[in-house]
């Protein structure tokens, strides 16, 4: 269940992430289609417990599989999948099997009206009931395997996969997202999980349905949220067969690189000579929703000249199954996302250049991160050829003959002439501007008939990147 079923040449996903339906709906059809995205991983669509403050993270506690959150109902959970199918995007759920809510006190409310006593471990509304839950402990140490598959993950109620019911309604529940048409799912928390069991679950699941496009006999892609910064006794390598995993070591070595700690030179072995999963098994990623919120090595939005040279590095070199972070401005770990004085999630508003203003930050709609989406679109399946460097950290290689990517991360400029690989005329660097109505607004390059071209990037340009690739030729 590794295949993400995208359509055409498209390959990246982006996780839209907190966003109403109604809205990824919209920029389904106005932005993502006409761009070349091939899905979204939305937010949790079940029912959660509400939290004081309304924090993202409320979502990842659930009182039941009635399809009612901040982001919308089942209707228009819906219209949203079957809208985006429509126009070539696929979308997938983040899904949480490991576990209901944390403790609240009494019986509470969730986003749906629906009751439950989480201290008892009653949620009626699925239902459970004590039983379906593993005896309450704590994740002490977390390379014992008992603890961390078997006792709760901060506090929240650990659901037993081994039985029969908990398995049955699990299943029930992914079932209904895929007659909803997902092709999909994220599998939250995996790593605090039997492999077995999900094994059990994964191959219970339905085929994906073909009213929404899909071939017969599709399987659900499926990525498992593994966090293995490696040597831990729950690894990655336990759930990499049964479907994608989350490569952590891939987030933290770019953001590394990319913050300087690293010579990029280094990165002419990127992928499985670093350690990494092989391609297809991994799912990567500058920062994830909740990496970007620690500080360390991860890049986020708040350093945007080195996330997007990050970015534009991980969506030009072939390697793993790509996904990007479209997050909110956040201050600290519980920030919610922008809302009203109601509590109710706010629609993303757009300024002329079609970047988001009203709180949502929109690193899809960033030009130098949508242009490098239709770059990996239009150099799919050419290798890396021509790598050159300085020794330090200046590189450049392509993508066959229908791609080029220069970085500059030195203090002093790149200025020289390099092979492109591109068959000779005049190129549109995608990352300083855009090819409109036949003429580029930023800078171009002249490739001559041996394929090279003058290559300049200064050390104090607002990007330290160039892309060039064959649709986008003056
Ligand atoms: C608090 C204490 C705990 C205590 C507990 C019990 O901190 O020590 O045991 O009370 O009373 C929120 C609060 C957290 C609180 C918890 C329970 O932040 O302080 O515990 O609720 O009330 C998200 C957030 C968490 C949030 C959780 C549930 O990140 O902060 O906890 O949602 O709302 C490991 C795992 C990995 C996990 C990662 C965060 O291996 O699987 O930690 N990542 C996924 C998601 C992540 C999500 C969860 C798992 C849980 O990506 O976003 O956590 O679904 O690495």
């Amino acid at each position: 269940q590794h295949n993400p079923h995208w359509w055409g040449n498209r390959n990246t996903i982006v996780h839209l992430f907190e966003w109403k339906w109604s809205d990824i709906a919209q920029e389904c059809e106005s932005f993502l289609g006409p761009r070349g995205f091939a899905g979204v991983q939305v937010s949790p669509v079940n029912e959660n417990i509400i939290a004081a403050g309304r924090p993202w993270w409320e979502r990842y506690q659930p009182i039941s599989y009635k399809l009612t959150t901040r982001s919308g109902n089942e209707e228009e959970f819906g219209d949203m999948v079957r809208r985006c199918n429509d126009v070539g995007v696929r979308i997938y759920v983040d899904v949480l099997l490991n576990h209901m809510s944390g403790d609240f006190d009494g019986v509470v409310v969730g986003t749906g009206g629906t009751e439950a006593e989480p201290r008892m471990k009653s949620f009626p509304g699925v239902p459970y009931s004590a039983q379906d839950f593993h005896p309450t402990c704590e994740i002490t140490d977390w390379n014992d395997r008992f603890q961390v598959q078997q006792c709760e993950l901060v506090g929240l109620k650990d659901l037993d996969q081994s039985s029969d019911w908990v398995r049955s309604k699990l299943i029930e529940f992914l079932d209904h997202l895929i007659e909803l048409g997902v092709a999909g799912f994220r599998v939250d928390a995996a790593k605090h999980m039997a492999s077995e069991d999900l094994e059990y679950i994964y191959s219970s699941l339905s085929n994906l349905n073909i009213d929404h496009g899909f071939p017969h006999n599709s399987r659900p892609f499926i990525f498992q949220e593994v966090i293995d910064h490696g040597h831990e006794t729950v690894s990655r390598d336990e759930y990499k067969d049964l479907g994608a995993v989350t490569e952590f070591r891939f987030s933290e070595e770019i953001g590394n690189a990319f913050r300087g700690n690293n010579a990029l030179k280094w990165l002419q072995s990127w992928g499985t000579g670093w350690g990494f999963l092989p391609s297809g098994q991994a799912l990567t990623f500058v920062d994830n929703h909740d990496n970007q919120r620690d500080a360390g090595a991860v890049l986020n939005y708040k350093s945007p000249k080195q996330y997007k040279m990050a970015t534009a590095f991980h969506l030009a070199y072939p390697y793993g199954i790509s996904r990007v972070m479209s997050s909110f401005a956040f201050d600290d770990h519980d920030t919610p996302p922008p809302q009203d004085a109601q509590e109710r999630i706010v629609s993303p508003e757009f300024d002329e250049d079609g970047a988001c203003v009203n709180g949502w930050i929109c690193e899809h709609r960033w030009r130098q991160i949508y242009a490098m989406v239709g770059f990996k679109n239009a150099v799919r399946d050419t290798e890396v050829t021509g790598w050159w460097d300085n020794g330090d950290n200046q590189i450049s290689f392509c993508r066959g003959n229908k791609g080029f990517l220069a970085i500059n991360n030195n203090l002093y400029d790149l200025s020289q002439d390099l092979n492109t690989c591109l068959p000779e005329g005049t190129y549109c660097d995608v990352i300083s501007g855009s090819l409109i109505d036949g003429s580029c607004t930023g800078k171009s390059v002249t490739v001559n008939e041996q394929g090279y071209g003058y290559i300049h990037i200064g050390s104090d340009d607002f990007d330290g990147v160039l892309a060039l690739h064959v649709d986008a030729r003056v």
